[in-house]
């Protein structure tokens, strides 16, 4: 596995995972892996960086889709942005639906309208264990392009539109978090901190 991982580090567009799921060649005779990413925790730095736009969607963004849906799968998440696997490119992953079949790949994510409020239980891949109550828009209006670069402009409510802009938030390196209270925040760097000293002891 070590040195299938090695081999295969130089020739993926995404380069930081830890699993190779499968292997497969494309029209070119190129090797494609399938790959699981590792996802960031806070408080890493690296989350606060801010993804920059998609310029033209090639082969290497898809492959960096694709591992994205993979990684969010093996989580048992139902979103990712690309700056939580420290890619610094406007990219998201998102599926609600119970089997796991309904992927959303939405590249250059933006909100266009926001309209009420509701208050609902966050969890975040990258602060696991965590959850807690935010308030967001209820309803917005958002565009983003395909994988086929259509651009699409469409509208969400409930549970996709908190995911939506609990993910656009990643990419902007910011983190559900930053909405809590400066009580709430302490106590959970505290547990964090706790959590880090255990750790490094069982090193
Ligand atoms: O971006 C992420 O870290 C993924 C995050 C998305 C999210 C969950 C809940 C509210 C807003 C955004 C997760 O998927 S965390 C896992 C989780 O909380 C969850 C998993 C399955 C169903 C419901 C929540
Ligand atoms: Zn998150």
């Amino acid at each position: 596995m070590l040195v299938a991982t090695l081999f295969y580090r130089g020739l993926t567009a995404t380069n930081n995972f830890s699993y190779i799921l499968s292997v497969s060649y494309n029209h070119l005779g190129v090797n494609i892996a399938m790959a699981i990413l590792e996802v960031l925790h806070f408080p890493d730095p690296r989350l606060r960086n801010k993804a920059i736009l998609v310029e033209e969607i090639g082969p290497d963004i898809k492959e960096i889709a694709e591992n994205m849906l993979v990684t969010m799968y093996s989580e048992n998440g139902i979103g990712l942005a690309a700056t939580q696997v420290n890619i610094q490119k406007r990219i998201v992953v998102i599926d609600l639906s119970e089997e796991k079949n309904e992927p959303l790949i939405l590249i250059n994510p933006e909100i266009t309208k926001l309209e009420g409020s509701e208050s609902m239980r966050e969890g975040c891949l990258s602060v696991p264990d965590y959850y807690d109550i935010v308030e967001r828009a209820e309803n917005i209006e958002y565009c983003h392009k395909t994988l086929e670069n259509k651009l699409v402009t469409t509208n969400a409510d409930g549970l996709l539109a908190v995911c939506i802009q609990h993910e656009i938030d990643h990419l902007d390196g910011k983190l559900f978090i930053d909405y809590l209270s400066p009580l709430k925040r302490q106590r959970l760097k505290k547990k964090i901190d706790k959590q880090e000293k255990v750790q490094q002891n069982l090193l």
